[in-house]
């Protein structure tokens, strides 16, 4: 039988009883749907690659095409990966909660595909592309077999639509999501190793506006010194079992009873 940190009724109970709850989220979420992380040491994407020679805007200036093919190589993954345990927990918490908004630094949309509606990307999505030249999000002709394909208003080289480090956030999601850590009561940080800004600001946001912050990480991250409540542990695992306590409804596997 599994067995479960202490504070888990306690987190259940500051679920139970919030008004607003944010929700941010990071690579961990996705791993037990097979999907790498970025910075673990034995399986994280960046055990194997460089990620200033990859995401970056520099590394795609220099080489697009072994950027484009580093994406392919994702996307294929993630076409391949279905939502977990974990997902399913967060899509079915929103409708057992007055107002819940996810902000996920993810780009892989399993959210969305488990359910999730009140979604906030901080760092895009793997699912679009946009002209490296415009910003607009384009859509590449199939018959363009080039590689990266070229796009079709301007001829501009396309690239995926999300943030690599030094480009700037989407500012409309950048400020729903300091709306949602500023108002919420309750905050969730979940599999993110918050190194990353500004991301990793919205949880300290969260607190120093009052809020309780529950981390549920594998690992002890630089947020775990401050954050109310630390939950080691996997979130597939964890968070179907926080849901099942505070909302009996729903069952442990995320899905409803
Ligand atoms: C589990 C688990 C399980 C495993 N269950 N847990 C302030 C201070 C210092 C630096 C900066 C700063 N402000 C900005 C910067 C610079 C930079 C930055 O943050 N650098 C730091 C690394 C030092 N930030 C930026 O450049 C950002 N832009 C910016 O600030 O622009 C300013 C600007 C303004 C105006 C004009 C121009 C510029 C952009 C950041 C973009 C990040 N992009 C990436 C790539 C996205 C595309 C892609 O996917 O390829 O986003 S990098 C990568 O890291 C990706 C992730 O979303 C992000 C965060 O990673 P995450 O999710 O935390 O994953 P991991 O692997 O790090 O952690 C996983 C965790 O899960 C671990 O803790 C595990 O233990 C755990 N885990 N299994 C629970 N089953």
């Amino acid at each position: 039988m599994t067995e479960f940190p202490p504070a888990l009724a306690e987190v259940a109970h500051h679920l139970r009883e919030a008004q607003e709850i944010a929700v941010l989220t990071g690579a961990g979420i996705s791993a037990e749907s097979g999907v790498p992380t970025f910075r673990d040491a034995q399986t994280g994407i960046w055990a194997k690659y460089d990620p200033m020679q990859l995401a970056t805007p520099e590394a795609f200036a220099a080489d697009p095409k072994r950027v484009w093919e580093w994406y392919a190589w994702r996307r294929g993954l993630v076409a391949e990966a279905k939502p977990n345990p974990g997902h399913l927990a967060l899509a079915n918490l929103e409708g057992e909660v007055p107002a819940l908004t996810l902000i996920t630094q993810n780009v892989d949309r399993l959210h969305h595909r488990a359910g999730s509606k009140n979604v906030v990307e901080l760092h895009g999505n793997l699912e679009e592309d946009r002209c490296s030249h415009e910003n607009c999000v384009v859509r590449a002709d199939p018959s363009d077999n080039r590689t990266p394909p070229h796009c079709p208003r301007c001829e501009a080289l396309l690239r995926p639509n999300v943030v690599w480090f030094g480009e700037a956030l989407s500012p409309a999601a950048l400020e729903r999501s300091f709306n949602a850590a500023g108002n919420c009561d309750l905050f969730l940080c979940i599999g993110t190793s918050s190194l990353v800004y500004p991301a990793a600001d919205l949880p300290m946001e969260a607190l120093n506006r009052g809020a309780t912050v529950v981390e549920i990480n594998a690992d002890p991250t630089p947020l775990s010194p401050h954050a109310t409540y630390c939950l080691q542990g996997k979130a597939g695992t964890l968070l179907p079992a926080i849901s099942a306590l505070a909302f009996p409804a729903i069952t442990t596997n995320g899905s409803p009873a």
